[in-house]
């Protein structure tokens, strides 16, 4: 079978939005609380090991801040401090913070043009993603992709596979026609589960040297034109930079 869907990882994929965005929207939050929680980028790197907001908190409680007294309605409080952190990361979108990573607008341009369906599957919260999508392809970015399927619409969260079935559910394919694009991991694990085999990793400070098994293809990022992207596993592509005839020739090579 060809392949039909694009769907696209936000957090890391899209935009390198981890450092610069959520760790300083949960330092906001935690600070605004009165709380004298701080995460570094050393410390986050590791907090990145758990996927979700709220997910993250508890698991920085159970690890890293054990001494801090927790209040009786744990859930309660850690929601409450996700709420917040996302008002200031969706600030932080709507000011234009993060960019997209090279050639991300470039191959999404071209998969429509090309006719290709394109899907999102992330984690991370709805609002966070459409912010992204309206600061940096504009108010009609979001309708490119036919379904955004985001944070708690799924209970178990990536490296489950949860989300990619959501998604393809959603849209009525089977995992043969789709190509998962990840950064990570846990989003390599989640894209496998689900039973999706092409899979295009692009890695960033936080997940090089990640092991990114079964991936079809690892490079540095998408590239462009005028600056060409590296293979760290696979084949580079031929002009320095993947365009859907290489995302085509990748996946008929991986059949499926
Ligand atoms: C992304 C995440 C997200 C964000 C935070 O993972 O882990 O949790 O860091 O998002 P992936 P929320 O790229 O694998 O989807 O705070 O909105 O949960
Ligand atoms: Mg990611």
């Amino acid at each position: 079978m060809g392949l039909d869907v694009l769907i696209f990882d936000v957090d890391g994929t899209l935009a390198d939005t981890e450092r610069d965005g959520h760790r300083l929207a949960f330092n906001r939050a935690f600070a605004e609380a009165g709380l004298d929680w701080n995460w570094d980028e050393a410390l986050y790197g590791k907090l990145l090991k758990v996927t979700g907001g709220k997910e993250r908190m508890l698991y920085y409680l159970d690890e890293f801040n054990r001494d801090f007294k927790r209040p009786a309605d744990v859930a309660g409080f850690v929601a409450g401090l996700h709420q917040a952190k996302t008002q200031h990361y969706a600030r932080m979108m709507e000011e234009g913070a993060i960019p997209l990573r090279p050639g991300v607008k470039r191959l999404l341009l071209e998969a429509r043009a090309a006719g290709l369906r394109l899907a999102i599957a992330t984690t991370t919260t709805p609002l966070n993603v459409t912010t992204l999508l309206d600061a940096t392809l504009g108010p009609a970015g979001k309708a490119w992709f036919e379904v955004i399927a985001a944070g708690d619409v799924v209970p178990a969260k990536k490296p489950a596979p949860d989300i990619y079935s959501y998604a393809m559910a959603q849209m009525g394919v089977t995992p043969e026609v789709c190509m998962a694009f990840e950064d990570s991991d846990n989003g390599v694990r989640s894209v496998l589960a689900s039973g999706i085999k092409s899979l295009v990793v692009t890695v960033n400070a936080y997940t090089q040297g990640q092991d990114f098994s079964g991936a079809s293809l690892v490079l540095d990022q998408l590239g462009e034109p005028e600056a060409h992207c590296q293979a760290l596993f696979g084949e580079a592509p031929r002009d320095g930079y993947l365009d859907v005839a290489g995302l085509r020739a990748l996946h008929a090579r991986q059949g499926g």
